[in-house]
């Protein structure tokens, strides 16, 4: 076998890419509240046993590409973009500016701002530590991350806790952790409410995100469900204004099913924005592009979602593989990972719409006829027949998202 030459390595990708077809048009991409985070797509492949595979990319690069290809819409860690030593200061002024004229040029929105509070040293205890500077600074972190929000035209702030949690047992107390971590929420929210009214905008939603492991060896606030409990739990000053940012992966990563996470939230109202990747159960934030792993999960998570009128972004929290290069991140990865979503979501609306899951959804609600009274024996064979639709139901869900529905079959001759 000839080796492939590495300038004809690109034209190779490209030519597959194409011959793979199935993909929508950057209009269409555009149609979806999808968004791409910096960090996904500067990331260079790094991780602990790894090091970096690619070049970092800036933010106009990055918006740029986005834009050509119709993800409509970005999200940022403060310090992302903005070096931490220039937090709050005329530098980041400058740089705000500057990130304002990409998104106009590029057409692209900034949806969400997050801060990041798990990576410079100064995290070392977590955003609550002891020391009551640390917690100082935490509240202005998140304080200026939220002008820095509205600044570009943010409607949501995300919130992951990151290292809200201890290595060593015993060296904290967990009550007074959480409420300090609070404390940084309700600065977040009180300094939203100031700058919505200067500026005459809604105030953010704010939306808490839970990972059950790493970077801490035990987390305080493991799940969206222990985040729920979190914003009911009286600590924080503007509940209302505070949600969910569950992360499919991270839900996976407990042996939660994603889907059963997802409808909590939305029974409590509070599902306000969505990470989407992919992953497998019970190992580390892998973080792979949504739909590569777990295609059959996604087509029921999206059918949920659709049919609780969910409108908030689909954000794109996922780390192109480090085996893709920095033209492959966006020849291949972005764009497969959006259009993979879509046939997804589309397929999700087909699910809604098939009048086979729907007769059998109604049947099984109507039940059987049972002549009343406690008789478990006679409840159970009245509806015997019809509880064979359940397993009748996934098989249909497997058929339409594998094209079968539509008459395509396969025989050995
Ligand atoms: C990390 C998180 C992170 C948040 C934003 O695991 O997913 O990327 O979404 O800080
Ligand atoms: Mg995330
Ligand atoms: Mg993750």
């Amino acid at each position: 076998m000839n080796p492939i030459s590495e300038n004809q390595q690109q034209a190779l990708v490209s030519r597959l890419m194409q011959a793979c077809g199935g993909s929508y048009s950057p209009a269409t991409r555009r149609k979806y509240f999808i968004s791409g985070p910096q960090w996904a797509a500067a990331y260079q492949g790094q991780a602990l046993f790894h090091a970096p595979t690619r070049p970092e990319l800036g933010f106009e690069a990055i918006i740029r590409k986005f834009g050509e290809l119709g993800i409509g819409h970005w999200a940022t860690h403060d310090t992302d973009v903005i070096p931490t030593d220039a937090l709050g200061t005329d530098r980041q002024a400058e740089i705000v500016a500057r990130i304002q004229a990409a998104l106009k040029q590029n057409g692209v929105a900034c949806s969400m701002v997050t801060t990041e509070t798990f990576f410079h040293a100064v995290w070392a205890g977590g955003p609550a530590a002891e020391a009551a500077e640390v917690r100082e600074y935490a509240r202005f972190r998140v304080r200026n991350a939220v002008a820095m929000g509205h600044e570009l035209g943010a409607s949501y702030a995300v919130y992951w806790p990151g290292s809200l949690g201890y290595y060593v047992q015993g060296a904290i107390d967990e009550t007074e952790s959480l409420r300090w971590y609070a404390d940084a929420i309700n600065a977040a929210c009180e300094h939203d409410i100031e700058v919505a009214r200067a500026k005459n905008r809604n105030t953010l939603k704010h939306c808490l995100e839970a990972k059950p492991f790493e970077p801490q060896a035990e987390i305080l606030l493991p799940t969206s469900d222990a985040m729920l409990a979190f914003i009911a739990s009286g600590l924080l000053t503007h509940p209302q204004m505070v949600g969910l940012n569950p992360e499919y992966l991270h839900e996976l990563m407990w042996g939660a099913a994603p889907r059963a996470a997802l409808a909590r939230a939305l029974l409590a109202g509070k599902l306000f924005h969505f990470d989407v990747n992919d992953g497998y159960r019970l190992k580390h934030d892998v973080d792979i592009g949504v739909g590569l792993v777990n295609p059959l999960d996604w087509l029921n998570v999206l059918v949920l979602l659709r049919s609780h009128g969910y409108n908030g972004p689909f954000n794109l929290d996922y780390k192109p593989p480090r085996t893709t290069s920095q033209f492959g991140v966006f020849e291949v990865s972005f764009p497969t990972c959006v259009d993979r979503f879509i046939t997804l979501w589309e397929m999700a609306g087909e699910v809604i719409a098939d009048p086979i899951i729907k007769e059998a959804t109604d049947a099984l609600k109507r039940g059987g006829p049972v002549a009343g009274g406690h008789d478990a024996d006679a409840i159970a064979r009245a509806n015997r027949e019809l509880l064979t639709l359940h397993e009748l139901i996934a098989h249909r869900l497997v058929q339409i998202l594998l094209g079968l529905h539509r008459g395509r079959t396969f025989s050995i001759a």
